[in-house]
C-alpha cells in the first residue's frame, strides 16, 4: 500500500476547499488560524498558556508553563493543579446536566442515552468502589473491556482519584494482557464476562483468567462487569461483580487534585524491538491538546452529535472518546460492535438513527466498506453529517473521494489526522473550514506545532517532494512523558538523533510545492494493519515460540482492505513441506499467533523455506523479503546469500 500509495499520491493535485454548507456555521476561519499561527510562532509557550487558562478549569492555576530541566522529559503547567474527570464531567453539570454525553448502542440493537449529570453519577460511584478495593492515587489499573459505556466510565473514574489505567484493548489474547499487567504492576483489572462483537461473545473474562493463571502477581482484586450475562467461574476472595462493588456507594466523590505533570495513564504500543512499549500520558497537557484538537480539527459545537468508531483500546478510543468530547461538553455515539453486523450498513444506519454530524474512522473501515458498493450507503438518510475525519494509516486518493463523495455527499470536508498514541492528540491535519483539503494529504501541521521533515543530519528538507524524517521540533502539550519504566528507551528511541532536541516520530514524510505534508510510511519494522500498529518482532518471536519452528522474518505487503498485511517466512525445525506447502501447519501457526498476540496478528501469508536471507553479518535481508512479499522483481544484490537456490523457495516457486 505505502507504495502504491507514493505513487498515486504524487501526481494527485486535486483540492477541495470547504463547502458553502459547511463555512455557514464553522467556527474557526482563516482569520482566526492565522492570529493562532502568529501568537504560536512569536511566543510557543505564551500561546500555549493562554489557551490551557482559557480550556482547563485549574484547581491551582499554573505559574510556570514548560519545565524543561529534564528533558527530553517535558514537564507542562509543572505547578498547576487539576482532574481531569473534573474537567469532563463535573463543570458541564452547570449549563449541560440534561445533555445527552453518551448515546450508547450494543452490537445486538440495546440503545441508552446516558445524561452528564447521569455519567458524572456513575462515575463517581465507581470511583467510590475503586477506593473501597484500596486503589488510590499513583496505583495502576488494567482495563481490559467490551467497547462499552463502562469502559469510559472505568477510565474517567481512575482518572477522577489519580489512579493510572492502562486499557488493554479486548482483541489481545491472554499473553499479550498477562505482560501488559506485569509490566505496570497493576494492583487490580476490570474486565467484562464478555462482549458481543462480530456476532459472536468474546470471552473476555476467561482470557482474563488464563492471563492471571500464567503470572500477574501484582492482581489482587478483579472488577467483573456482566454485559452478556453467560456463566463465568468467578475465584472467591479474588473477583467481584461490578454491580456488587458499587452497591451502596455514596453517589459523589471529591477528585483528587493533581500535578498537571502527573500521569494519567499508560498505553502500550508497538515498537520495533522487544516489547510493547508503555506509552505514558500526562493529566494537563494531554487534556489540553484532547480539546483544543476537538475544537480546531472536529469543530465540534453544541449540537453536534459525534462518533469517533475507535475502540477505547486505542489512543484514538482514549482521546477521541473517553476524554475530548467530554471535555468538550459534546454529545457522543459509543457503538461496540464490528461494522458489518447484522450487515455492511450498519456504521450508516447508526449515523441516521441517532442523527450524526461528524463521523471519524479508519481508512481500512472505508475501504471495506466502500468495497460493498454506494447502494447501501445511498439507501441511508446521511444529510445531517457535516464532517468526516480519518485516522492510523494514509488514506489512499480513491478512498478519499468514495468518502467524499457517497459518504459526504460531497459537503463534509474530510480530515485527514496524522497522529500517534504518543502524540496523544492531533499534530498534523487540515482545519475544515479553511483547509482546501488534497486527497491523502494529512495537509499542515496545527498551530503550536512545529514539524518538519530532516535528513540524516537533522537539516530541514525544503525541496518539495523530497522524502525524510518526520520530525516535530519543539515540545507540545500532549507529549510522551516517557516509556513506562524505561526511560533510557524513551530517550533512545524518540530522541536519538540531533542532539537529542527533536522528537522522531518514526515515519517518513514529504512536503509537496504547497508545504502540505504527505506520510509516506514508518520507517522502522513496524507494520500498520488495518491502522493497528504491530511490531515485525512480536510477531516473529510469537512464530519462534512454536515447537515446530526455527526462525521467522515477517514483513509487510499491501493489502487493498488492511492497507498492509503480514507475510511471515518460515524456517521449521524439521524439514521443509514438501512442495513448500502444508494447509494444516499455516492454520496452525496463524492460530497460534492469534493465541500469542491477538487475532489482528495472524499472518496472512506463510512461506516455509529452509533458511532466510542473511547478509555476512548475520541480518535478515529484511529488503529483500518485501520486495518478494509484493510479489516483485529481484533487483537487490543477492550475491551475498550463501545459498541462492533459497530465492525460489521464497519466491514460493520451488
Ligand atoms: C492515532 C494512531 C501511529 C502511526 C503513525 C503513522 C500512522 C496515523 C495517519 C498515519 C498517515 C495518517 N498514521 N495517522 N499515517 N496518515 N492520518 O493511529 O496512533 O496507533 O500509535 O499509530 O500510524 O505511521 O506513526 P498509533
Amino acid at each position: 500500500m505505502a507504495q502504491d500509495n507514493i505513487e498515486s499520491t504524487l501526481h494527485e493535485d486535486r483540492q477541495f476547499p470547504p463547502s458553502e454548507a459547511f463555512l455557514k456555521t464553522a467556527s474557526l476561519l482563516s482569520e482566526q488560524l492565522d492570529a493562532l499561527y502568529k501568537k504560536a510562532e512569536q511566543d510557543h509557550e505564551a500561546f500555549w498558556a493562554e489557551i490551557a487558562r482559557q480550556e482547563i478549569d485549574w484547581k491551582q492555576p499554573f505559574t510556570q508553563t514548560l519545565d524543561d530541566t529534564n528533558a527530553p522529559h517535558y514537564r507542562w503547567f509543572p505547578d498547576g493543579k487539576l482532574n481531569v474527570s473534573y474537567n469532563c464531567l463535573d463543570r458541564q453539570l452547570e449549563k449541560n446536566a440534561d445533555k445527552t454525553a453518551v448515546i450508547f448502542e450494543g452490537e445486538k440493537g440495546d440503545v441508552e442515552h446516558i445524561s452528564y449529570r447521569e455519567l458524572h453519577r456513575r462515575v463517581s460511584i465507581f470511583a467510590n468502589a475503586l477506593k473501597t478495593q484500596d486503589i488510590g492515587k499513583g496505583d495502576r489499573v488494567v482495563i481490559y473491556m467490551p467497547m462499552i459505556t463502562e469502559a469510559v466510565i472505568a477510565m474517567q473514574a481512575c482518572a477522577r482519584i489519580g489512579a493510572i489505567h492502562s486499557v488493554v484493548f479486548g482483541g489481545f489474547s491472554a499473553s499479550s494482557l498477562k505482560d501488559r499487567i506485569e509490566d505496570t504492576q497493576a494492583k487490580l483489572l476490570i474486565t467484562a464476562d464478555g462482549g458481543f462483537r462480530g456476532g459472536k461473545t468474546v470471552e473476555l473474562k476467561k482470557t482474563a483468567d488464563q492471563a492471571l493463571e500464567a503470572g500477574c502477581p501484582s492482581v489482587d482484586k478483579v472488577i467483573v462487569y456482566q454485559r452478556t450475562k453467560h456463566d463465568v467461574p468467578m475465584q472467591s476472595g479474588r473477583d467481584i461483580w461490578w454491580s456488587d462493588a458499587t452497591a451502596d456507594q455514596p453517589e459523589e466523590c471529591e477528585p483528587e487534585w493533581m500535578d498537571a505533570a502527573d500521569p494519567l495513564f499508560l498505553l502500550y504500543t508497538s515498537g520495533s524491538t522487544g516489547k510493547p512499549k508503555g506509552i505514558q500520558h500526562s493529566c494537563g497537557g494531554y487534556l489540553l491538546n484532547a480539546i483544543t484538537t476537538m475544537r480546531w480539527v472536529f469543530d465540534i459545537q453544541a449540537t453536534d452529535v459525534f462518533w469517533c468508531t475507535a475502540d477505547v483500546g486505542w489512543i484514538t478510543g482514549h482521546t477521541y472518546v473517553a476524554y475530548g468530547p467530554l471535555a468538550t461538553g459534546a454529545t457522543q455515539v459509543i457503538y461496540e460492535g464490528v461494522p458489518t453486523v447484522p450487515d455492511a450498513g450498519r456504521f450508516w444506519d447508526i449515523c441516521q438513527r441517532h442523527g450524526v454530524t461528524i463521523f471519524y474512522t479508519a481508512p481500512t473501515a472505508i475501504r471495506a466498506l466502500m468495497k460493498v458498493g454506494d447502494e447501501i450507503p445511498n439507501s441511508y438518510d446521511l444529510s445531517k453529517l457535516r464532517l468526516l475525519g480519518t485516522v492510523g494509516e494514509p488514506i489512499n486518493p480513491e478512498a478519499w473521494m468514495w468518502y467524499h463523495n457517497v459518504i459526504g455527499q460531497g459537503r463534509c470536508p474530510i480530515v485527514d489526522t496524522w497522529w500517534q498514541t504518543e502524540t496523544g492528540a492531533h499534530m498534523i491535519a487540515p482545519v475544515p473550514g479553511v483547509t482546501h483539503a488534497k486527497p491523502g494529504s494529512c495537509t499542515r501541521p496545527l498551530p503550536g506545532i512545529d514539524a518538519a521533515i530532516v535528513n540524516d543530519e537533522g537539516e530541514e528538507i525544503t525541496t518539495a517532494n523530497q522524502g525524510g524524517y518526520l520530525v516535530i521540533r519543539k515540545p507540545w502539550p500532549s507529549m510522551i512523558q516517557t516509556i513506562w519504566g524505561d526511560d533510557q528507551r524513551y530517550k533512545d528511541t524518540y530522541w536519538p538523533y540531533f542532539g537529542g532536541k527533536y522528537y522522531l516520530a518514526g515515519d517518513s514524510a514529504r512536503r509537496d510545492d504547497n508545504g502540505f505534508f504527505w506520510i509516506m510510511g514508518r520507517i522502522d519494522d513496524v507494520l500498520n494493519v488495518s491502522g493497528h500498529r504491530l511490531g515485525t518482532m512480536e510477531i516473529e518471536s510469537a512464530l519462534v515460540a512454536h515447537p515446530l519452528v526455527a526462525e521467522a522474518a515477517v514483513v509487510g505487503r499491501p493489502h487493498d482492505v488492511k492497507g498492509e498485511a503480514v507475510f511471515a517466512y518460515v524456517v521449521l525445525k524439521g524439514d521443509r513441506p514438501e512442495g513448500g506447502e502444508d494447509e494444516e501447519l499455516t492454520k496452525e501457526l496463524r492460530n497460534w499467533v492469534g493465541e500469542q498476540i491477538g487475532p489482528i496478528a495472524k499472518p496472512d501469508d506463510i512461506r516455509y523455506s529452509d533458511n532466510l536471507p542473511k547478509t555476512r553479518s548475520g541480518k535478515i535481508m529484511r529488503r529483500l523479503l518485501r520486495t518478494i512479499a509484493k510479489g516483485e522483481e529481484i533487483t537487490q544484490d543477492t550475491s551475498t546469500l550463501e545459498n541462492e537456490s533459497i530465492l525460489l523457495q521464497l519466491q514460493g516457486k520451488a
